[in-house]
């Protein structure tokens, strides 16, 4: 399933998302008919559209007595630009942290990020064994089926992501 996450509201990031792909799809030589200036004028302001797509955004679900935990996603840079991720939050952990794993004298260890950058066009997987977000300090950790937001925070954008959470198999 593919979410497309943003602080704004879905038919704002579609019309967004269209007007991007029309964009990429003229060339130097092939300029806009009379129909494509008239969807121009209705651009959204370059730095409004959401520069990253979000995708399999989710949590397993806690075991009892637990108040940490890791969030995983996919992060496409659909910008023509670099994206730097400088910070992650979100309501239900005291506080998140960006961590990446390392393994060290045969030992696997995690290791915090204090930023990320995504190049245009990458796309960068936060999953178990590598990057993840992690939520420390979880008072009460959500339910199978439940989800909750974990917001994004880039150099010019902040982007809201709903986080699914899991059931352990
Ligand atoms: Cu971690």
């Amino acid at each position: 399933m593919l979410i497309k996450s943003s602080s704004f509201s879905s038919p704002f990031i579609l019309v967004a998302l269209l007007v991007f792909v029309v964009s990429c799809g003229q060339t130097e030589s092939d300029p806009p008919d009379g129909e494509n200036v008239n969807i121009e004028k209705n651009l959204p302001e370059k730095n409004n559209q959401a520069p990253l797509e979000i995708s399999q955004a989710h949590m397993m679900q806690m075991p009892p007595g637990q108040t940490r935990a890791a969030v995983y996603m996919s992060i496409k840079n659909i910008a023509k630009e670099p994206q730097f991720l400088v910070q992650a939050s979100t309501e239900i952990a005291g506080a998140t942290e960006i961590h990446n794993t390392v393994y060290e004298e045969g030992m696997m260890k995690m290791r915090r990020v204090n930023h990320l950058q995504f190049n245009p066009g990458d796309s960068t997987n936060f999953e178990p064994g590598g990057l993840h977000f992690m939520l420390l300090d979880v008072a009460e950790p959500p339910g199978v089926g439940e989800s909750f937001n974990l917001v994004l925070e880039l150099k010019n954008h902040s982007i809201t992501v709903p986080v699914e959470v899991r059931a352990v198999h």
